[in-house]
């Protein structure tokens, strides 16, 4: 009997979070058995064991971040031999060189060595927007074979660089393979459910830029631009956004197709074996990763449901209707961040009673102020819209109504009192709706926030927000200030409580007491989760936010 240390391979460089530990004292493992599951910012990965045996001790759990060389366990095997021999160590680094040939992430591989197939090759002339290129697989950190397990595009289909193109699905990581460039898909080369490797053709992309598409067969691949990274499998477009936070998306792919869904490849496995689609169960994993047990459940719970049964929450589902029938139809894909607003939106209004609350600011000295700081915004290289002094006027109101900073928890039993104030900011994209979150509002001034909303809303629109900038926030406002409206009912973006709508600023005749005057008002709409907020204190919130406008000098004092 020997005891071996087990520890973590090369993962690709930096630190991984623990996410599900797949063992305990006393279970047997065999070699390449899964330990525990990882995850980067890049990549979840199974940490394959390097000894067979009894496990003796976990020296690791959930949520810790563990390196290269981290010991995760220590196994008792039937090797002969001390504990941790210098023999022992040399065959446990011997393991863990073969583990990370075989088994290392592939995204954090192919992000720590220089891509060796860049990014597609041009079958047209070099250069130039319309050139044609083959899109093949990158380096997935693996010379063998994976599964292709979805087909994200169509041909015809536009895509921007970055878009998924294909689902890749070995038996440790999935990954997305994205669009080295932004075009038109001229040609599949591929099936779903057929093995590919690195090197393998998947597709004809018809660039629409010609900057990514200007490689040329052959050209060392240093000088071509660098692949990213293939996506885990993660959804490309997490958490929140206003009535269209976190959580996954349905995928149109049909049965346990599921891209979008966060779950680990041993669980995605698992889902194809079973016929689930992955988008249909509910997820108690840490940060909405889907688990074998929810698998399970979502399997009792389907069986146990009687035939033809409604919808999710026992409403009837809407028929299908064949609209063809009526007259010309054009049916298109719904984007991925479509699909993840259209679910989040359900499920808050589902879940949430909602009363909205409507009121008016009289913005009047607030616009004659901001009008007064244009040319110093100007030399500033910003500008100053109504949104920052609506931050600031909701941070203070959130400050004294502490309720609207706050979320139920353990099922309703409990209320989380944030004691930061992080305000979202809903964003109108081309790709859909998305929620930076700006951290720290009331420690912050006009002119810094001003900067981060510009910042944010470019961030946004460029699809260059991280998940860390579209979490942590306490409340969200949803302006459409620009665009127009008298009002409108936001829905909130669970699981906060409250959402602020701002509808366009008007001129209306307002009584002084001796007279109608000309006043410029600005409409709100408050919507509350009313089984944490009260009319009253919703009142009172919203009041408050009027007054502030009203005179600013309360909020940003
Ligand atoms: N009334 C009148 N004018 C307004 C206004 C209001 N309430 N709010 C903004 N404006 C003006 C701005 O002042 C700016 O004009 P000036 O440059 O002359 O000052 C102009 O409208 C454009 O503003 P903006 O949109 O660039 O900036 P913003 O700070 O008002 O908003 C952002 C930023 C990101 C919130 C906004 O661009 C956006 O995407 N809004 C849509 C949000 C949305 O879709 N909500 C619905 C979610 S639920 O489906």
């Amino acid at each position: 009997m020997a005891k071996e240390q087990v520890t973590v391979p090369d993962i690709g460089g930096g630190e991984a979070e623990v996410i599900e530990v797949l063992v305990r004292v006393g279970d047997e493992v065999g070699l390449e058995q899964g330990l525990v599951v990882l995850e980067s910012d890049k990549a979840s990965m199974e940490i394959p064991s390097t000894a067979a045996g009894k496990v003796l001790e976990v020296l690791v759990s959930e949520g810790q971040q563990l390196a290269e060389g981290a010991p995760i366990l220590v196994v008792e095997t039937d090797a002969a031999g001390g504990e941790d021999t210098p023999a022992g160590v040399a065959a446990q680094e011997a393991a863990d060189e073969a583990a990370v040939a075989a088994d290392a992430p592939a995204a954090a591989q192919a992000e720590s060595r220089p891509s060796t197939l860049a990014d597609g090759a041009a079958v047209g002339t070099a250069g130039g927007a319309g050139e044609e290129q083959v899109v093949p697989v990158p380096d997935i950190g693996t010379d063998g074979e994976v599964d292709l397990v979805e087909i994200s595009v169509a041909v015809g289909d536009s895509v921007a660089e970055g878009d998924s193109l294909v689902v890749l699905e070995s038996d440790k990581a999935s990954m997305e393979v994205p669009s080295p460039a932004a075009g038109e898909v001229l040609e599949i080369r591929v099936k779903e459910g057929q093995k590919v490797s690195q090197g393998t053709e998947l597709l004809v992309l018809r660039s629409a830029g010609g900057s990514a598409a200007a490689a040329v067969p052959g050209a060392p691949a240093a000088e071509k631009p660098p692949a990213p990274p293939p996506q885990a499998d993660r959804p490309a477009a997490p958490p929140p956004a206003p009535a269209a936070p976190v959580q996954k998306a349905g995928v149109s792919a049909g049965v346990a197709a599921g891209a979008d869904v966060y779950a680990g490849p041993a669980v995605r496995m698992l889902a194809r074996e079973f016929g689930i689609d992955l988008s249909q169960v509910k997820a108690s994993g840490p940060r909405g990763r889907i688990l074998k047990e929810d698998l399970h459940a979502f399997s009792r719970e389907r069986l146990s449901a009687p035939a033809g049964a409604a919808s999710t929450a026992g409403i009837p589902a809407v028929p299908e209707v064949d609209f063809a029938k009526f007259g010309e139809v054009e049916v298109t894909q719904r984007s991925k961040l479509d699909k993840l607003t259209s679910d989040n939106m359900q499920r808050s209004w589902l879940n949430v009673p909602h009363v909205t609350q409507y009121d008016d600011a009289d913005v009047t000295e607030l616009e004659e102020f901001r009008a007064s700081l244009k040319s110093q915004a100007e030399k500033r290289g910003t500008r100053v819209t109504p949104l920052p002094f609506l931050l600031k006027a909701c941070a203070v109101a959130l400050k004294d109504n502490p309720k609207f900073c706050s979320s139920l928890a353990d099922g309703g039993d409990s209320l989380v009192y944030k004691k930061y104030i992080h305000i979202g900011i809903a964003v109108d994209t081309p790709a859909g709706l998305l929620v930076p979150v700006i951290r720290d509002v009331d420690k912050k001034g006009i002119w810094e926030l001003s900067e981060e909303v510009l910042e944010m809303a470019a961030k946004a629109r460029e699809r260059k927000l991280t998940a860390a900038q579209m979490q942590g926030g306490c409340f969200t406002i949803s302006s459409l200030g620009a665009i127009g409206g008298t009002g409108f009912s936001p829905i909130i973006n669970t699981p906060e409580v409250g959402i602020l709508g701002v509808s366009r600023t008007r001129t209306a005749p307002v009584w002084d007491g001796q007279a109608f005057v000309p006043r410029q008002m600005l409409p709100l709409s408050l919507s509350y989760d009313h089984r944490v907020v009260n009319g009253a204190d919703a009142g009172r919130f919203l009041t408050q936010v009027v007054e502030l406008l009203g005179d600013i000098r309360g909020a940003i004092l």
